[in-house]
């Protein structure tokens, strides 16, 4: 049994950590069909947007613990290793995805399961869901980017509390707080989840993927070099098809028919070298 499934909807694909008699834990597997599924939404030009989800009462439980007992003079797992082999190419894969990619938070997402969201461009959690830097009750510190998001995302003295008391959060006070976008009733999450994302495929795709390079810029960049990396990349955005067509539309007063494809060929500085294009 496969533990990510994918399905196509039209132009955007869902993609669901499936494991929940594990609460949608991750094991080595489950990493490795993670990055085919989400290399395979980069790359197929019949996907331009993503909605992260999970199977079950939860949304992802983090590392599987499961594969961390060591048995009787069993060596100890290097940590180092799996995050570096695992969890960083992941946290790497969503946020430099050239398209948007929506987070329903189903239930709990605890450990890196709670980080994994935070990744996502627009994270909408269920009333009833908890997010849990559930590490400290395992020694461990949070990793898949917790460190980095939760202080830019709550500010230092939320964060500092989040990861050092490992109290679950809930999803009305994470929206509040500005962890993710919005808490919803339980019932209209993935309605309201699939609705957005369907939304997003039908908008400037190539145009949203130079914007999620900017905000990844931004975090480390001085505004002077952030000021010269968004006169690079709208260059780049102004000579897609998407923005001639959304200029057309507005002045035609019609709705916008956008195709979400690149620049073309002839297209000056179709890749910006620029020292500030560093990602986060
Ligand atoms: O290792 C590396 O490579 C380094 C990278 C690490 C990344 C990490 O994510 S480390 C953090 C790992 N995750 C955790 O520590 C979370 C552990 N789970 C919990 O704290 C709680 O289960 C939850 C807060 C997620 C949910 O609580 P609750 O009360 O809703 O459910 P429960 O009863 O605790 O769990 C239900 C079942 O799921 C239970 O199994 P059972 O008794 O029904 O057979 C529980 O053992 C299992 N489960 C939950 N989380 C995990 C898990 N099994 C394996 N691994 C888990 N992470």
């Amino acid at each position: 049994m496969g533990s990510i499934r994918t399905e196509q909807r039209g132009e955007w694909r869902k993609i669901i950590l499936d494991r929940p008699h594990r609460l949608n834990a991750f094991n080595d597997e489950m990493h490795q069909a993670a990055a085919l599924a989400l290399e395979e939404a980069a790359n197929d030009v019949r996907c331009r947007a993503v909605l992260l989800t999970g199977e079950g009462r939860a949304f992802c439980a983090g590392q599987d613990l499961n594969d961390r007992v060591s048995g009787e003079g069993g060596a100890e797992p290097d940590l180092g290793d799996t995050v570096e082999r695992f969890y960083n190419p992941l946290i790497r894969r969503l946020r430099s995805l050239p398209k948007p990619v929506v987070c329903a938070v189903n239930g709990v997402a605890a450990g890196a399961g709670a980080n994994i969201a935070l990744a996502c461009d627009i994270v909408l959690a269920a009333r009833s869901a908890r997010f849990v830097q559930a590490f400290a009750k395992i020694g461990l510190i949070p990793d898949s980017g917790g460190t980095f998001f939760l202080p830019r995302l709550v500010g230092e003295a939320r964060a500092r509390a989040l990861i050092m008391t490992a109290e679950p959060l809930d999803a009305e006070t994470a929206a509040a707080w500005g962890l993710i976008w919005k808490a919803v009733d339980d019932e209209a999450l993935l309605p309201e989840a699939e609705a957005l994302t369907e939304h997003l495929a039908t908008q400037p795709t190539h145009g949203l993927a130079l914007a999620k390079r900017a905000l990844a810029a931004s975090a480390a960049n001085t505004l002077d070099a952030q000021l010269d990396l968004e006169r690079d990349l709208q260059r780049l955005a102004g000579q897609t098809p998407d923005y001639r067509e959304g200029v057309h539309a507005f002045l035609a007063k019609r709705q916008p028919r956008f195709t979400g494809q690149p620049p073309g060929p002839d297209a000056a500085g179709g890749t910006v070298v620029h020292p500030t294009t560093r990602t986060e």
